[in-house]
């Protein structure tokens, strides 16, 4: 080091530059490395108006939906949070990896405690190996009914995508709509045991559509130009619901799921559930076609419970030619409107047909790096279940109990403090145990005829692992008070959907036909109605990961768990000490 630095004139700034490099390898990438995006998320009350009916919503800067986030792969991300309001907050980055950064994921209880009212958090991850689209959203409560945007992550500069360059991208985010206070909602449902009340509306971008009554100004209208392909960044981040979206007379080329890309294929109808993201490219017609389109969404259910059952649709209208006014300018009334066809609300056939076309793109520049030997094995049977009635009190639930929800039979309890900070500082006793079932504890036909006793017991168990263990994890529906699907979200890692199918999961038979070549990957996925799905993935990640259901009434009744990933030996592999602003209980 000293000799070059006793050099003097243009030599001797190329031998820095060269001793730099050296030295600090990761200069070398400085063009690669990305850069840091900082945005400001205020907690504010604000008043919102649908279908003639106006309340006070908790937002983010008093947008409804919440701003956009934008970055790209390898960017860090930091976000200022100040709580305004009366409740508590947390903010997830839904499906970023937060590879060393759990203390930034944001499940309340479980890797912080609540941003409470005054009170400021910063939020700060990398974008790691991930691009396409994924979503903020609060996670605490009900309270991402309100709270949630879009996150946009475009490849690094100067990779193209590895499909035609769009034209535009246009986020479009699929909510639900409450007249009645969501909290309100939640809270007594818990209370008497019953089926929370289901919303009156779904959203596209936070606009009901012309179906509704009071809602045909409420309608999100796409303006586009003939001849051209649009990036649809489509995202679920619906309450209660899976969706089913068209849009009348056009195909939809699916090119990326979960900020993932896929093997692009075509359909007129696609499925997604709460909490998965779906990048779709929209081909418009070659010549003005003189038309409007509906696009819509209603939902996909097979439960037994009441849901929502009305469509949300938005506009996809021509610019005429020669003419910078979109065609409703010129009197969208005189021209021909065509609707999609929608599957049935319980179209089961259609959801297995089409989550199974999803495929890796799994190429050399995108490998899937799917596990091909297993460390341990899981099954876990996810669904609905009872608890008992309070003796002083009347329930709701089915034959007077109370609903509840679990995995294995353990219906999960949050603890009045953070996971993660229990872990870390070496503080569990008390807080959690770390006997969560491998198996179910009584083993029946889980999509037959149900065990007389439907009643689940509870608990903050959690399941240990070793850094880099190769997990499979079979999970399986069952068929108490409805075969239903769930989709399933696991914080920290993407998986692999290796395997899928109807009726018990056969471990003898079933993985024989694993796909372990180009799976999809992504962070949530829907287990078969009266069915299983089989998922892999490693523990490359150390902290205190959250894995629940997205369908938030089913999350409240306890359809959730926490895996605790131990750090690995060499020091990139540790989790880092907590911000010293993170939140205390
Ligand atoms: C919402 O409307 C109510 C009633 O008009 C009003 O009192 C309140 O200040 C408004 N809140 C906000 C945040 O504008
Ligand atoms: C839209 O599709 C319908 C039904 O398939 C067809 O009858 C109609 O001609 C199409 N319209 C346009 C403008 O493509
Ligand atoms: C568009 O359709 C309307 C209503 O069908 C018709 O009156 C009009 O002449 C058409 N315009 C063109 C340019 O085809
Ligand atoms: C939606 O549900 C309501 C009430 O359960 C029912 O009356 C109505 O027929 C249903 N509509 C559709 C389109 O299924
Ligand atoms: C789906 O719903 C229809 C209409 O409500 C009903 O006739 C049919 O039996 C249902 N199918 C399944 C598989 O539940
Ligand atoms: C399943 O998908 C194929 C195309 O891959 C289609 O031809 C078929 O009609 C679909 N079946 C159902 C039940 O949706
Ligand atoms: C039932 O009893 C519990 C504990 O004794 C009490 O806190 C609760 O208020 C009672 N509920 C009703 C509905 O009486
Ligand atoms: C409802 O509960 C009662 C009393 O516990 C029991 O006898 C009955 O079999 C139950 N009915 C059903 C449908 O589960
Ligand atoms: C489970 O129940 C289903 C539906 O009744 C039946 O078809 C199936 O044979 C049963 N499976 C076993 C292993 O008993
Ligand atoms: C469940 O209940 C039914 C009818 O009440 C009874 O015939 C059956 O033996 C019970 N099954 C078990 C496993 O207890
Ligand atoms: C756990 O289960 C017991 C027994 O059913 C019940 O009394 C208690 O309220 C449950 N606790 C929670 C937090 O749900
Ligand atoms: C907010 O969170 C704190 C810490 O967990 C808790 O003590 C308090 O009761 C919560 N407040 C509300 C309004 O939920
Ligand atoms: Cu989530």
């Amino acid at each position: 080091m000293a000799p070059l630095l006793q050099t003097s004139g243009p030599m001797a700034a190329l031998l820095l530059a060269l001793s730099a490099i050296f030295l600090f390898p990761e200069l070398s990438h400085a063009k690669h490395a990305g850069i840091t995006r900082h945005y400001k998320f205020n907690i504010r009350l604000q008043n919102v108006t649908r279908l003639c009916h106006t309340k006070s919503i908790v937002t983010v800067n008093g947008r409804f939906p919440g701003p956009k986030i934008f970055a790209r792969e390898g960017d860090r991300v930091v976000v200022k949070v100040v709580n305004h309001v009366q409740n508590n907050i947390t903010l997830h980055w839904h499906g970023v990896r937060q590879l060393r950064s759990g203390w930034a994921d944001g499940p309340a209880y479980v890797t912080q405690c609540p941003i409470q009212t005054g009170q400021t958090y910063v939020y700060n991850f990398r974008i790691i190996s991930q691009r396409g689209t994924l979503f903020w959203h609060a996670h605490i409560s009900w309270l991402r009914a309100t709270i949630y945007g879009p996150i946009v992550i475009l490849p690094k500069h100067g990779v193209p995508y590895p499909f035609i360059k769009p034209y535009k991208e246009v986020p479009i985010i699929f909510g639900e709509w409450f007249n009645a206070d969501t909290e309100a909602i939640i809270t007594q449902a818990l209370q008497t045991g019953g089926g929370p009340n289901v919303s009156d509306a779904y959203t596209i971008n936070g606009l009901p559509g012309p179906l509704y009554n009071c809602s045909a100004r409420d309608t999100f209208r796409l303006s586009v130009k003939p001849g051209k392909t649009y990036l649809l960044r489509l995202i679920n981040a619906a309450l209660n619901d899976e969706l089913f979206f068209s849009i009348a007379n056009h195909t939809l080329t699916i090119v990326d799921v979960d900020a993932i890309y896929v093997k692009p294929f075509d359909t007129d109808i696609l499925l997604i559930t709460p909490g998965q993201t779906t990048n779709v490219l929209l081909k418009t017609k070659p010549h003005y076609p003189n038309a409007t389109f509906f696009m819509s969404a209603r939902p996909y259910a097979t439960g037994r419970g009441t849901f929502d059952n009305t469509t949300t649709v938005g506009i996809l209208e021509y610019q005429k030619p020669n003419s910078s006014h979109p065609s409703n300018a010129i009197g969208i009334k005189n021209l021909p409107l065509f609707r999609p066809s929608l599957p049935g609300l319980n179209d089961t056939a259609f959801a297995a047909n089409y989550t199974r076309r999803l495929r890796s793109l799994a190429n050399a520049q995108f490998p899937a790096n799917v596990p091909q030997t297993v460390d341990r094995r899981f099954f876990f049977t996810v669904g609905l279940g009872t608890q008992p009635c309070p003796k002083n009190q009347t329930c709701q639930g089915p034959n007077g109990t109370k609903f509840a929800a679990s995995v294995n039979n353990v219906s999960f309890v949050l603890p009045t403090t953070a996971l993660l900070q229990t872990h870390f500082f070496g503080q569990s006793n008390g807080v959690y145990t770390t006997n969560f079932p491998t198996n179910p504890p009584f083993p029946f036909n889980y999509t037959g005829t149900p065990p007389n006793n439907t009643m689940v017991s509870n608990g903050t168990k959690v399941v240990v692992l070793p850094f880099n263990t190769s997990v499979e994890l079979v999970m399986q529906d069952t068929s108490i008070q409805g075969a239903e699907s769930h989709p399933l979200h696991l914080h920290g890692f993407n998986f692999f959907v290796v395997g899928q199918g109807f009726g018990n999961y056969n471990p003898n038979k079933d993985p024989s036909n694993f796909n372990l070549i180009d799976p999809v990957e992504r962070n949530t996925v829907g287990v078969p109605a009266g069915g299983w799905v089989a998922i892999r993935f490693q523990t490359d990640n150390p902290g205190v990961w959250f894995m629940h259901c997205h369908l938030e009434v089913h999350t409240s009744w306890g359809l959730k768990m926490a895996w605790v990933v131990l750090d690995g030996k060499l020091p990139n592999q540790k989790l880092p000490s907590p911000p010293s602003d993170l939140p205390k209980c």
